[in-house]
């Protein structure tokens, strides 16, 4: 019998077998080898807009470019449905869900067949990283979603190129996909195909393979972002001795042109994306920031003894509502055209809009959902999880190295959460366990509305959702990268949320950060001496520069200040999370806390900048 597959675009006998094992599966009526070409993308969005999946945006407004409204109930990733099917329960730890790899294959095996009856089978190659970068890595995704390709397309380097860098003999991670919803019994199609009650995320880390079932919504269904990039690449880096990580990376750019590359985590809804692609502030004329990514850092040891980092993915799926000519320009001026948009409103001269993208609300629109919105209806125009998809070599400050085959040496690493209280705009760790130990303990606060208090949810090194493996293994992976760099990064904590007794945000943060991240370059480059407080190296006042900006010193010690009891609170909470890991937690993580609460309560008044800034 003729293959469906035939003819093969490649000769790797690998992708040839699993292909065929999976067509006779899942069972299209179709197989469609994705080439990447423009053609490709003309017939796949035609189809789409006659479909009326996709909403085709005014050309002049913004050529090349989609509107897409999701199924109601298939709006984000979901974590509840995620699992990691390690052999021992064990190894996927006790922040992941759990399934045995077996059953877990049972159960899908039986959801898959069938499941692209009536359906296009596309068959997506696409490398992360640069084709053919020692640090990038080959994945093909299996999908019946049309959606998923042209998005895959944007967000990944995508095509019959990748297939020809694999080769005949090159691996690769299998990623099957498939909405769910097989058109079968006379079953007419519909705009967002899912099955929200049969979803699984599955990933496989030892075999190195990806399940995912049910959703055709942005992690869950591009498989080479959060179910390659991090969960199974975190796992082939535990095995090779790298890093794959929830991290921005930009390039800091000094008046003399000197660039220093620096990599940062922060938890959802901290403006990673904003802070990826800042805009300097008044006063720092000269000054540029660099954009390498905004979501997910490949970091590998050189021969040097640095750290250098690429950026696997090759767009940004950004959440939209928020993001405004004032809050991030350079994201605006990326999605300009060639974009796709989900979940956002229609405008009534064929443009999208979301909360926050302009001062004024438009008169009229169509809202997320297709229904008629108007200012003070009451409801949201976009879903707050909705998305713009674009591709990074649109960014105006997109970093000239940011497809450099080798990365770009990493200088710096900073973590940051959403704290209102107690936890100052910046500090350096005073060593690379001691930076480990604070990246491990960061989180953000989540309104608990029972108490009406913030309450902490910790996130260490903004990877909860995305390690795929035991983060108590984890973190002495971090530990043991650190030992053996000649030139490890230095490691710093931010935050940019402080508030004071009113309420008010008391750091104007966005472009103000650009004072923070030049301490850390000076820092960096040993051209500033800070003060050891208890938590680790602060600057004092006149180390940062504060040229354009008024900023009293007695503002910035309220929010620099760190409080002997509060400390030792937070310190004590540390407790909370390393219980979870017992067994398996770093015995550098006990002697760290243990230090943090000595420093905490035998330092004098003097190293309480609290304390520093009443005797001035
Ligand atoms: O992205 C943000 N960044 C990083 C930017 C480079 N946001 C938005 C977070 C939600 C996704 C911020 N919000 C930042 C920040 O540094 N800081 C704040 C808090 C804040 C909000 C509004 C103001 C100031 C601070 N407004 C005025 O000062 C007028
Ligand atoms: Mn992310």
């Amino acid at each position: 019998m003729d293959s469906l597959a035939a003819p093969y675009p490649t000769t790797n006998q690998k992708l040839i077998d699993w292909v065929e094992e999976m067509v006779a599966l899942c069972k299209p009526d179709r197989v469609h080898w994705c080439s990447g070409s423009d053609e490709e993308w003309k017939r796949l969005t035609d189809r789409m807009v006659d479909a009326g999946t996709f909403i085709r945006l005014n050309p002049e407004k913004r050529p090349n470019s989609f509107l897409v409204r999701s199924d109601p109930n298939d709006v984000a990733r979901v974590e509840d449905k995620t699992f990691i099917c390690s052999t021992n329960k064990k190894d996927a730890g006790p922040t992941n869900n759990w399934a045995d790899p077996r059953e877990m294959k049972t159960k899908l095996t039986g959801l898959f067949d069938g499941c692209m009856r009536g359906r296009e089978m596309h068959i997506v190659p696409f490398s992360m990283g640069p084709i053919g970068s020692p640090i990038s890595q080959i994945g093909v995704e299996i999908s019946d979603s049309a959606y998923v390709v042209l998005n895959m397309r944007i967000m990944t380097r995508m095509g019959q190129e990748v297939l020809d860098a694999l080769g005949s003999d090159g691996d690769f991670v299998p990623c099957l996909h498939s909405v769910g919803q097989p058109l079968v019994d006379g079953r007419e199609n519909v705009a967002w195909p899912c099955d929200p009650s049969n979803t699984y995320i599955a990933h496989f880390p030892e075999d190195r393979t990806i399940w995912s079932f049910g959703s055709g919504y942005g992690g869950n269904a591009l498989l080479g972002k959060k179910c390659f990039a991090l969960r199974i690449a975190s796992v082939m880096a535990r095995d090779e001795g790298w890093l794959a990580e929830h991290m921005l990376i930009l390039g800091v750019e000094d008046p003399k042109g000197e660039k220093t590359y620096v990599a940062a985590a922060f938890p959802s809804a901290c403006g990673k994306t904003n802070f990826a692609m800042m805009v300097p502030p008044e006063g720092f004329e000269g000054w540029k920031i660099w954009c390498v990514g905004d979501d997910i850092a490949w970091i590998k040891p050189g021969e040097d003894g640095k750290l250098y980092a690429i950026n696997p993915e090759a767009g940004f799926f950004g959440v939209a509502p928020g993001t405004s000519y004032k809050t991030n320009q350079n994201a605006m001026d990326s999605l300009k055209a060639n974009s796709i948009f989900t979940n956002v409103a229609l405008t009534d001269d064929g443009d999208v809009w979301w909360e926050g993208m302009t001062d004024e609300e438009p008169e009229h629109l169509i809202d997320w959902l297709g229904n008629d919105w108007t200012p003070g209806c009451g409801r949201k125009s976009s879903h707050p999880n909705s998305r713009f998809t674009a591709p990074a070599a649109q960014c105006p400050v997109i970093d000239p190295a940011w497809e450099d085959p080798k990365g770009v040496p990493i200088s710096a690493f900073l973590f940051g959460g959403r704290m209102s209280k107690n936890m100052p705009l910046v500090y350096q760790a005073f060593n690379w366990s001691h930076g480990v130990y604070s990246a491990a303990t960061m989180g953000s606060e989540a309104t608990a509305a029972a108490v009406g208090q913030a309450a902490m949810r910790r996130d260490p090194m903004a990877m909860i959702p995305f390690c795929g493996y035991n983060m108590a293994d984890y973190f002495t992976h971090w530990l043991n990268v650190g030992r053996h760099l000649a030139n490890p990064p230095r490691i710093f904590r931010v935050n940019w949320f402080r508030k004071d007794d009113q309420g008010n945000f008391i750091w104007p943060g966005f472009g103000q950060n650009m004072r923070v991240l030049r301490w850390v370059v000076d820092r960096v480059h040993g051209r500033t001496a800070p003060v050891e407080s208890p938590v680790g190296w602060m600057p004092r006042y006149e180390d940062i520069d504060w040229s354009g900006l008024d900023f009293p010193s007695e503002t910035y010690y309220e929010l620099m200040a760190v409080d002997r009891e509060a400390g030792t609170q937070e310190a004590h909470a540390h407790e909370e999370l390393f219980d979870k890991f017992f067994d398996r937690l770093p015995k550098e993580f006990i002697y760290e806390r243990e230090l943090l609460r000595s420093r905490l309560w035998r330092s004098p008044d003097h190293w309480f900048l609290q304390a520093e800034r009443q005797t001035d």
